[in-house]
């Protein structure tokens, strides 16, 4: 019998973003989150005396600003090392081969699998076959898998891998594979990398995403960790989920409907957020707060939005350790509510139209003729993962609801 953890997404280093520009951000706890979350992970393994520790691709951000970075990583090694703990781990897309220039020896206790070809590692104390290949560069659109060797049925073997598989929303489509192809190679765990969103695709053979270590931004809400999985006689017994992140993301909804003044909604906010806070096993909290709902003080908050939002965030500052990412306002009014079935209202079919508006893309580029000029001016940085030009469903979504709240405000706000 033995344990192993499984992780992937660490981005070292890599900014947590949407509290920069508030003078009273916790900067120190923002900068050294991804830092704090790897510590975690390496105590974690410590602490339960696993066999080994796997790392699943985007160990870095990118390119590091100075060789810090390595450092920090080299020096957490080392405590594995000391702890008798070997490292397997394969570079994603984000740390590929052409991606960084800078590096350093690692400890040799940590094997990083090379770009070339798949490679198989042994732990023969285990009986175990690890089998992985790294990126070679930012954009692999080949099928690694393919590479791969068959399982070894004497072994208990794993694919190490960063891989989009058939596709996931908001990640790029790198390394596309499907799960017939896995499930062929004869492995009994595939620890994937790449998807910031834990998931488990398949429990036979077990093919998981263990997703980020820690969330980077408001859309990388809830727990964030890894797995620690434990083997017996060649087979997986337990797959758990273990919490890593030391700064968490949540998206709070309050309805307001039940409060008649700005006071009892500041105070159902409060609560709200302690219960957050709670569930987060007392965790900093990152909070974008939705309102949503119908409700009497529409006009009051849609008015005074500025206002609201600074008395949200003094509710938070009171808590301690909690922040306010943003606060977005979906409230109605009942007189809109009216407005709907009103057919002599006036306003029922701007409503109407504004309600039904749909964002396609290239209506978004339509509105900037010089767009791709704009976009191709960019430094490449700024393009990759991160492009704030490139929304996804998701995000022409949000962007469609913000436009619909704030026209819907304007309107509504002055009855
Ligand atoms: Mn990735």
């Amino acid at each position: 019998m033995f344990t192993f953890l499984h992780a992937a997404d660490i981005h070292l280093d890599s900014p947590l973003k949407g509290l920069e520009e508030y003078q009273d951000a916790p900067v120190e706890q923002i900068r050294l989150a991804a830092r704090r979350a790897l510590d975690n992970l390496v105590q974690l393994a410590v602490d339960e005396k696993v066999a080994f520790v796997l790392i699943a691709g985007d160990l870095y951000d990118g390119d590091w600003k100075d060789y810090n970075t390595g450092i920090y990583f080299v020096s957490r090694m080392g405590r594995l090392r000391d702890a008798g703990i070997p490292v397997m781990m394969v570079s994603g897309n984000h740390d590929a081969a052409s991606q960084i220039t800078r590096s350093l020896k690692l400890p040799d206790n940590v094997i990083l699998f090379p770009h070339r070809k798949a490679e198989t590692h042994h732990l023969e104390q285990y009986g175990v076959a690890i089998h992985g290949q790294s990126f070679s560069a930012r954009s692999v659109m080949d099928d690694l898998v393919r590479n791969y060797p068959q399982g070894d049925p004497a072994l208990f073997n794993i694919g190490l891998l960063h891989t989009s598989l058939n596709g996931r929303p908001g990640h790029e489509p790198y390394a596309p594979c499907t799960l017939d192809a896995l499930v062929s190679k004869g492995y009994q765990y595939w620890a994937l990398g790449h998807v910031h969103q834990r998931e488990e695709i398949c429990r036979d053979p077990w093919v998981v995403f263990p997703g980020n270590i820690q969330g980077r931004h408001i859309r990388e809400i809830g727990a964030k960790g890894c797995s620690l999985v434990s083997v017996e006689e060649g087979q997986v017994i337990t797959v758990e989920e273990r919490e890593l992140d030391v700064l968490r993301w949540v998206l709070c909804r309050v309805d307001p409907a039940g409060c008649d003044t700005i006071d009892s909604l500041s105070d159902l906010v409060r609560d709200l957020l302690e219960e957050e806070r709670a569930k987060a096993d007392g965790r900093s909290l990152a909070v974008r707060l939705l309102v949503d709902g119908v409700t009497s003080l529409h006009g009051q908050l849609h008015e005074k939005a500025m206002q609201w939002s600074e008395e949200v965030r003094g509710v938070a500052a009171a808590l301690g350790d909690v922040w306010i990412e943003k606060v977005v306002l979906k409230s109605r009014s009942r007189d809109e509510l009216q407005a709907d079935f009103a057919d002599e209202f006036p306003l029922r079919a701007l409503f109407h139209s504004i309600e039904s508006f749909q964002f396609e893309k290239s209506t978004l580029i339509g509105l900037v003729p010089e767009f791709e000029k704009l976009r191709s001016k960019l430094p490449s940085d700024l393009l990759n993962d991160g492009d704030p030009f490139r929304l996804d469903e998701e995000e022409l979504a949000a962007l469609r609801d913000e436009v619909r709240e704030l026209l819907m405000g304007r309107i509504g706000g002055r009855s």
